[in-house]
C-alpha cells in the first residue's frame, strides 16, 4: 500500500516551499523527517504535512522525459527559442503562446499575483482552468526510487528542482491531450525554466531575469480536451516513474 506525503510551507501567506513523496507505509517517518530537515533553515510561519493512503492503482512509467539543456545570453533569446519550438511542433500560433506566456512574467492570476497552480490553454487560445487564481495542480507523482534518481541527476549537474519538475512534467505529458508545458520558477533566484514537449524536458538557462519573483506554469492542450478528465488525471491519478531517460 502506498501513501502520499505532501508538505506546504509559507510565510505571511506567501508560499515558500512544497513537496510531495509517494512511499510505502514503513518509510513515512523517515520521509517526514527528511522533508522537515529540508526547511529547517528557512523562515516560515506555517507548515502543513498531509499523509494520505492512495487507494487508486498507480500508473507506472518506465522512463521520464529526456532532458536537454540549452544556455543563452539572456532570457529573451531563450524565450524566443522556446516559442519557435512550440510553433514548429504544435498548432498553437506563436502570438497566442506568447500572449499567455507573457502573463507568467507579470503574474497570471486576476490580481496580478502568481497563480497557485497552472494555467490551461488550448490550441485555439482559450484559457480553460476552472479557477484563474488557483489554476490546476499536478499532484500524486514521484520516482519509485527517488534517492537513486536524485543522486544521478545531481551528479549530472542538475538540481533538486529538476528532480521535482521532471517528475511533474513527465506525468503531465503522459496525458496525450496535453501537448506542451512551459514553466518558469516563482523563486527570484532560480532563473532556469523549461519547455516540456514531444518527449523532451528542454531546460532553458536563463528563462527569466534574475530577481523577478513572478512565475508559474502553462499546460497547452488539444482543442478536444475534456477538462474534467484532465483535472481528474492531474489531481487524482497516481503516477510513479522508474528511471530517467538517458
Ligand atoms: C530545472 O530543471 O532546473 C528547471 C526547474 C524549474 C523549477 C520550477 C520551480 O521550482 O518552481
Amino acid at each position: 500500500m502506498l501513501y502520499s506525503i505532501k508538505i506546504r510551507t509559507s510565510l505571511e501567506e506567501k508560499h515558500i516551499s512544497g513537496a510531495e513523496r509517494i512511499v510505502s507505509k514503513e518509510k513515512i517517518p523517515n520521509i517526514v523527517k527528511a522533508l522537515l530537515e529540508r526547511q529547517k533553515h528557512k523562515e516560515f510561519d506555517f507548515s502543513n504535512i498531509k499523509i494520505e493512503k492512495i487507494s487508486q492503482e498507480p500508473i507506472i512509467l518506465e522512463k521520464s522525459l529526456k532532458i536537454e539543456t540549452y544556455e543563452f545570453k539572456n532570457y529573451e533569446e531563450a524565450l524566443s527559442f522556446a516559442l519557435n519550438i512550440m510553433s514548429e511542433k504544435t498548432n498553437i500560433h506563436l502570438e497566442t503562446a506568447k500572449k499567455f506566456i507573457n502573463l507568467l512574467y507579470i503574474g497570471a492570476s486576476p490580481d496580478k499575483n502568481n497563480m497557485r497552480g497552472a494555467m490551461i490553454v488550448n490550441e485555439k487560445g482559450e484559457r480553460l482552468e476552472k479557477d484563474k487564481f488557483r489554476g490546476v495542480r499536478t499532484v500524486l507523482v514521484d520516482f519509485i526510487n527517488r534517492d537513486r534518481i536524485t543522486e544521478k541527476l545531481l551528479e549530472k549537474g542538475y538540481t533538486e528542482r529538476t528532480v521535482d519538475a521532471l517528475a511533474l512534467a513527465t506525468k503531465n505529458l503522459n496525458y496525450k491531450k496535453l501537448i506542451a508545458e512551459f514553466c518558469i520558477s516563482d523563486d527570484e533566484d532560480y532563473t532556469t525554466g523549461y519547455l516540456a514537449i514531444d518527449g523532451k524536458y528542454i531546460r532553458l538557462k536563463p528563462l527569466k531575469p534574475y530577481g523577478l519573483d513572478k512565475g508559474g506554469r502553462i499546460y497547452f492542450v488539444k482543442n478536444d480536451t475534456n477538462i474534467d478528465e484532465l483535472y481528474n488525471y492531474l489531481e487524482k491519478i497516481p503516477v510513479l516513474i522508474e528511471d530517467i531517460n538517458e
